[in-house]
């Protein structure tokens, strides 16, 4: 049951299994990955897609006959091995030229420059059939308040989300996108920090409905929030366009661990909710092989972060199934909170007039309860640990 299959969906950035593993104190440890092996050892592996960055393909600066044999060579793989290109990102990020930023640099040429860059990058994920295009602004943000009006930077990221949306309707590309926040790094603070906030800036672009969240599990922990909730609420608000699953160590640096890896107990609950909660799309997964690892050693990591995945599945799947756990939830009231507070059809009149819910409410009787809480927590952990 942990061999995964295409029926899964799992897919994985090219930037991934490609990371050389240079960081800022230390060179790469291992050579340079050729894009279509990366595809071809994936669909081995079990997995259904792959997703990159223009400069993960095509070198920054990259142009003509190469670019095309590049692209080409790429496009083989993919048709030899039957992969999906679910995804395709865009790098506003490694070139000093956007040291300050891509769509909000203080800079207008600078901005125009990044802008062409994107709609460049939306035409080739057309091309390979990608149906999300997600945007990292990893340089879009400050070091010193000094330096950043973050009222114009936002009206500018507007400005270039809904030129770029606009575009992709025009051309009839079909195309959703998905912002990914991050709270820190490499900036000392990035614009649109956390879900939250990307959910609220999303709400005033002119195509609001063509654009939702990509997630990433240590995006939010870096910034200490609860992933799962964060992710129920984008579910809810339907704006759950993609994900990027990995692991992550409370708040510190960007660690891309294994999904998994980190958090244990948080990624059983966000398997139980992608699970049952309704989000389709891709299970993507955003993690960086450790500095440590050889070429086999990335496989492996590859792999383990699918198996982990099914292994969360299944154990909530037993979770879900067992009979303790039932009563458990229904002690809870887990379940009791999906009724609306008021009855159906009660006017704020008949509610006023309800001495039960006011007047002769028992708070003592209702504040002394146990919620049992513990139990059912315990329960989950005994079913992740496999002792039931
Ligand atoms: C950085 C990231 C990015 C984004 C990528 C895809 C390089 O912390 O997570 O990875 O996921 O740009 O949008
Ligand atoms: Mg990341
Ligand atoms: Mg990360
Ligand atoms: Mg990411």
């Amino acid at each position: 049951a942990t061999q995964p299959t295409r029926e899964d969906r799992f897919s994985f950035g090219l930037w991934t299994v490609g990371w050389r593993a240079q960081d800022p104190f230390g060179d790469a440890t291992r050579p340079v990955l050729d894009p279509a092996e990366a595809v071809h050892k994936l669909s081995e592996l079990g997995a259904w897609g792959i997703t990159l960055h223009d400069d993960d393909l095509i070198p920054f600066g990259t142009e003509g006959g190469e670019r095309d044999k590049r692209i080409s060579l790429f496009r083989e793989a993919i048709d030899q091995t039957g992969l999906t290109v679910p995804m395709v990102t865009t790098n506003l990020f490694t070139h000093p030229v956007f040291k300050d930023g891509g769509f909000t640099s203080n800079d207008r040429g600078v901005r125009r420059y990044a802008l062409r860059k994107v709609l460049r990058n939306l035409d080739l994920a057309a091309e390979f059939g990608a149906k999300t295009f997600v945007m990292w602004g990893g340089r879009e943000g400050s070091e010193t308040d000094a330096a950043k009006d973050v009222r114009f930077a936002l009206d500018r990221y507007r400005e270039a989300i809904d030129t770029v949306a606009q575009y992709s309707e025009d051309k009839g590309y079909g195309i959703r996108f998905a912002l990914e926040p991050k709270p820190n790094e490499p900036r000392g603070d990035i614009l649109l920090p956390t879900i939250g906030h990307a959910l609220a800036f999303i709400s005033t672009l002119e195509h609001h409905e063509l654009v939702g969240v990509n997630p990433e599990v240590g995006h939010e922990q870096m910034a200490g929030l609860n992933f799962v909730h964060g992710i129920s609420q984008a579910l809810w608000q339907k704006k759950l366009f993609h994900i990027d699953l990995n692991g992550q160590h409370g708040t510190r640096f960007d660690q891309d661990l294994i999904f998994g890896h980190g958090d244990l107990l948080s990624a059983f609950f966000l398997v139980d909710l992608l699970e049952n909660g309704g989000y389709d799309g891709p299970r993507h997964f955003d993690y960086k092989p450790l500095r440590t690892e050889d070429g086999a050693g990335v496989w492996s990591s590859a792999a383990a972060n699918m198996s982990t995945y099914l292994l969360l599945k299944e154990r909530a799947a037993a979770y879900r199934a067992d009979p303790e756990v039932q009563e458990a939830l229904l002690a809870a009231k887990v379940a009791e909170l999906g009724e609306s507070t008021l009855a159906a059809g009660e006017t704020t009149e008949a509610f006023l007039a309800d001495k039960s819910a006011f007047e002769d409410y028992d708070v003592d009787a209702a504040g002394s309860q146990g919620y049992g809480f513990v139990h059912l927590s315990q329960l989950a952990l005994e079913h992740v640990l496999g002792a039931r």
